[in-house]
C-alpha cells in the first residue's frame, strides 16, 4: 500500500511542505501516550486524520485540543478508513493485540505500544500477523532515538568497551509511590499480569541488549509490592523488581524496577563495562555518556566531532538546545515513516522486539513465582 502525500489532507498536519514520505495516522487512545504519539505525526509533515477513544466524548475532547482531523466513536471504522496509513495503538494494553489485529487486516501499517500484548503468546501471533501481512509493525522503544544511545551502541560495536562483562542499571519512577494513586496498568486484567517490569522493566532490557548487542539467557528476579491496595481495592501487580542475569555473550548484571521511588522521575540509567572500558548512560541526562577508562575518563557529549552516523543522524537540534524524550518519539516516526516507504532505518524496535520483551518478562515472573534461575528459552515458545 502506499502513502499519499500528506500536503492536501490540510487538517491538522500544520506544515506547508511535509516530507515526502509523512504518513496519515489513526491514533487509537486519547491519554498522555495518544498525545506523544500525535506530536511526533505531525512533526514528521503527517497529519493525525482521526482519533478515537474510549468514549466519544474523549475522542472529541482530544480531536479539538489538538488539531486533529475527526472524532470516531468506534476505533474500527477509524482504522478501516480509506485515508489512514498507519494505526497508532496507545490504548491499554489488553486491547494491543484486537486492535492491531484488526489494523493489520485492513492493510494498515502499525505502531503499538508496549507491551506488545499481556502475554507472550499473544504477542508472538501478532509479530506473526505483520510477518504474514508484509506490513511495518513498530513498538515504541523510545529510548533507542536518544542520540546517545545509539552513540553507546556504536561505541560497544566498535570495541571501545572490549569484552562486556558486567551491565547494570535500572528504572525507577515514583508516579505510582501512594496508595491513593491508581491507574489502569495495576489491574492485571487490564494491564497483564506484570505492570512495573512491562511497563518500564521492559525498556531497560531493550536497552540492554540494544547498546550491547548481546541477549539476555537466564534470570533470577525478585518482585516486590509497597501498596497491597490502591483505591480500596487489592492490587495482584508488582511495584518493584529486583533482577539478576547472564548474558548468552558470558557478561553478568543486574536491574532494578520501581514504580514508587520518591523522588525518582524518569530515572532509566544502564552501565557496562568490559575489558577496556566502561559507559553510562542517564535518561535524565540524555545529552551525554560517561566513558570510564582506566586512563582517562570523561563526557562524550552530542556535539563531539567523532559523533558515530547514527548517533548524529538523530540530532535534532544543536548542542546547547536541548532534545529528548518527545524528540526520540519524533525520530522513531521519521523510520517508521521511512520503514513504510521500503527503507530499513537503523535501530528501529518492530514487533519481534517487543515478543522479545514479552517473553523475557514472563521469564521474570516465573523466577520470581517459583524464586528460582530460569533460562529464558523456558519460555521462548
Ligand atoms: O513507557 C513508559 C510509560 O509507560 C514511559 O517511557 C514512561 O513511563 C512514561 O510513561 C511511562
Amino acid at each position: 500500500m502506499s502513502v499519499s502525500k500528506v500536503t492536501s489532507i490540510g487538517s491538522g498536519s500544520g506544515v506547508g511542505e511535509a516530507p515526502p514520505n509523512a504518513y496519515r495516522a489513526a491514533v487509537i487512545g486519547t491519554g498522555f501516550m495518544g498525545r506523544v504519539h500525535s506530536h511526533a505525526v505531525r512533526a514528521n509533515g503527517g497529519a493525525v486524520v482521526g482519533v478515537a477513544g474510549s468514549s466519544p466524548a474523549k475522542a472529541e475532547a482530544f480531536r479539538s485540543a489538538n488539531g486533529v482531523g475527526r472524532a470516531h466513536a468506534d476505533a474500527l471504522d477509524l482504522i478501516r478508513g480509506d485515508d489512514v496509513d498507519v494505526v497508532h495503538v496507545c490504548v491499554p494494553n489488553h486491547l494491543h493485540a484486537p486492535l492491531t489485529l484488526a489494523a493489520l487486516a485492513a492493510g494498515k501499517h502499525v505502531v503499538c505500544e508496549k507491551p506488545l500484548a499481556t502475554d507472550a503468546a499473544t504477542a508472538a501471533e501478532m509479530t506473526a500477523a505483520a510477518a504474514d501481512a508484509g506490513l511495518v509493525a513498530v513498538v515504541p522503544f523510545a529510548y533507542r532515538f536518544h542520540p546517545m544511545v545509539r552513540e553507546a551502541r556504536a561505541l560497544v560495536a566498535a570495541g571501545a568497551v572490549g569484552r562486556v562483562g558486567l551491565a547494570h542499571g535500572g528504572y525507577l519512577q515514583d508516579w505510582l509511590l501512594y496508595p491513593q494513586e491508581d491507574n489502569w496498568r495495576v489491574d492485571p486484567r487490564l494491564g497483564g499480569p506484570t505492570r512495573a517490569f512491562g511497563d518500564i522493566g521492559s525498556h531497560w532490557c531493550d536497552m540492554l541488549e540494544f547498546v550491547t548487542g548481546d541477549r539476555i539467557a537466564s534470570v533470577s528476579a525478585q518482585t516486590g509490592r509497597l501498596n497491597d491496595v490502591r483505591d480500596g481495592r487489592p492490587v495482584d501487580t508488582e511495584d518493584l523488581v529486583t533482577l539478576q542475569f547472564a548474558t548468552a555473550g558470558g557478561a553478568v548484571g543486574g536491574a532494578v524496577i520501581s514504580q514508587v521511588s520518591p523522588g525518582r522521575k524518569n530515572s532509566l540509567v544502564l552501565e557496562v563495562s568490559g575489558t577496556e572500558g566502561s559507559l553510562r548512560f542517564d535518561q535524565e541526562r540524555p545529552e551525554t555518556l560517561w566513558a570510564g577508562g582506566r586512563g582517562r575518563t570523561g563526557i562524550i557529549s552530542r556535539d563531539d566531532p567523532d559523533l558515530s552516523a547514527d548517533a548524529a543522524r538523530l540530532t535534532a537540534v544543536p548542542v546547547g538546545h536541548p532534545q529528548g524524550y518527545q524528540d526520540c518519539f519524533n525520530a522513531l516516526v521519521a523510520d517508521t515513516a521511512d520503514a513504510v516507504a521500503g527503507g530499513s532505518p537503523e535501530g528501529l524496535p518492530v514487533f519481534a522486539d517487543g515478543l522479545r520483551a514479552a517473553v523475557i518478562a514472563e521469564a521474570v515472573l516465573l523466577s520470581a513465582r517459583e524464586r528460582r534461575w530460569v533460562d529464558v528459552t523456558e519460555v521462548d515458545r
